[in-house]
């Protein structure tokens, strides 16, 4: 059986392990600072198994040497969003509690890929492959699946069909900036542009932009993790089982859309390398502003975390 270790065994992380051994997609390793805190969720998870029928198995621990030659690693360690508390809030905090995972998981699992959780998004990525040294191949950030997922859901609840048929890309940095492209929108294949008026439309692309905010006014304490586990599940899957499907993620940039040396949401084709290809998609002249103006967002962000790391 293949490894995966998830650091950080809070709501995402958690989630995130139990959805991974339920689909008996690999063994888990689920890792956080806090003592029995993870040994407790994975002795929790693993007494499901007669009921749910998985034979993954799963342990918790606070210890580097157990997560060692792990094949794919999601960091989800650091700390969630309070209301009124902004991504960028997290940014010192967060640095260093990446930081430090990033270096032991290179130590242990010199060959893993790493799909990065942690907020805020963009600028942890690039922590994460600092650190690592690991080519930015094997260091990719969730943010666009989940994105793209609420579009999806919040487009088929006005649509009136199942969220499946409907397919829509966020693109972009994971905050306020980020970039619904509306002309790539399609309901069963085909482009929605004449089903949805231009006001709904708007009002669903700026619940979209809000999304995480929305969960957090209602949960008030913590953020999102539902949907966030699914989306990191989606791509360890992809990876796992060289699935080369096309997911929005985060990724280094080397002069694809006009961007270099940032992480960014941009299409990518996940494999067992990694990112297989960053796939570039038409934009109008409007949208390629909007990434701009969100590429400016991630690059001061960038700038800041460097005099950190
Ligand atoms: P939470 O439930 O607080 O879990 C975080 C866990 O990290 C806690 O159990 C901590 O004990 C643990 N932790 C802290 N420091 C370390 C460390 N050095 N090593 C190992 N474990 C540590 O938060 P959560 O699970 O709700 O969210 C986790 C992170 O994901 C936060 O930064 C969120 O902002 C982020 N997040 C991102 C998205 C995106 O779409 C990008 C969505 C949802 C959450």
């Amino acid at each position: 059986m293949v490894k995966v270790t998830v650091v950080g065994a809070g709501n995402v992380g958690a989630t995130c392990a139990q959805r991974i051994v339920e689909k008996d997609l690999a063994d888990v390793v689920l890792l956080d600072v806090l003592e029995g805190m993870p040994q407790g969720k994975a002795l929790d998870i693993m007494e499901s198994a007669p009921v749910e029928g998985f034979s993954a198995k799963i342990i918790g621990t606070n210890d580097y040497a157990d997560t060692k030659d792990s094949d794919v690693v999601v960091i989800t360690a650091g700390l969630a969003r309070k209301p009124g508390m902004s991504r960028d809030d997290l940014l010192a905090k967060n640095t260093a509690i990446v930081s430090e995972i990033a270096e032991k998981i290179a130590r242990y699992s010199p060959k893993s890929i790493l799909i990065v959780v942690t907020n805020p998004l963009d600028i942890m990525c690039y922590v994460a492959y600092k650190k690592s040294g690991f080519d930015a191949r094997r260091v990719i950030g969730m943010a666009g699946v989940l994105d793209s997922a609420r579009f999806r859901y919040f487009l088929s609840d006005a649509l009136k069909c199942k969220a499946s048929e409907v397919e829509a890309l966020v693109l972009g940095g994971h905050g306020d900036t980020m970039v619904p492209l509306a002309e790539h929108i399609t309901f069963q294949g085909k482009p929605v542009s004449n089903k949805l008026s231009s006001d709904v439309l708007d009002r669903l692309l700026d619940r979209t932009r809000k999304g995480g905010a929305e969960i957090v006014a209602l949960l008030k304490t913590g953020s999102a993790y539902y949907a966030p586990a699914s989306s990191a599940v989606a791509m360890v899957k992809s990876i796992l089982s060289n699935e080369k499907k096309m997911y929005p993620c985060a990724a280094l940039l080397s002069g694809e859309y006009g961007l270099r040396d940032i992480y960014f949401g941009v299409p990518v084709i996940l494999g067992k390398n990694g990112i297989e290809k960053i796939v570039v998609v038409d934009l109008t002249s409007e949208e390629k502003k909007a990434l701009q103006l969100s590429a400016e967002s991630v690059k001061e962000n960038i700038d800041k975390v460097r005099t950190l790391i």
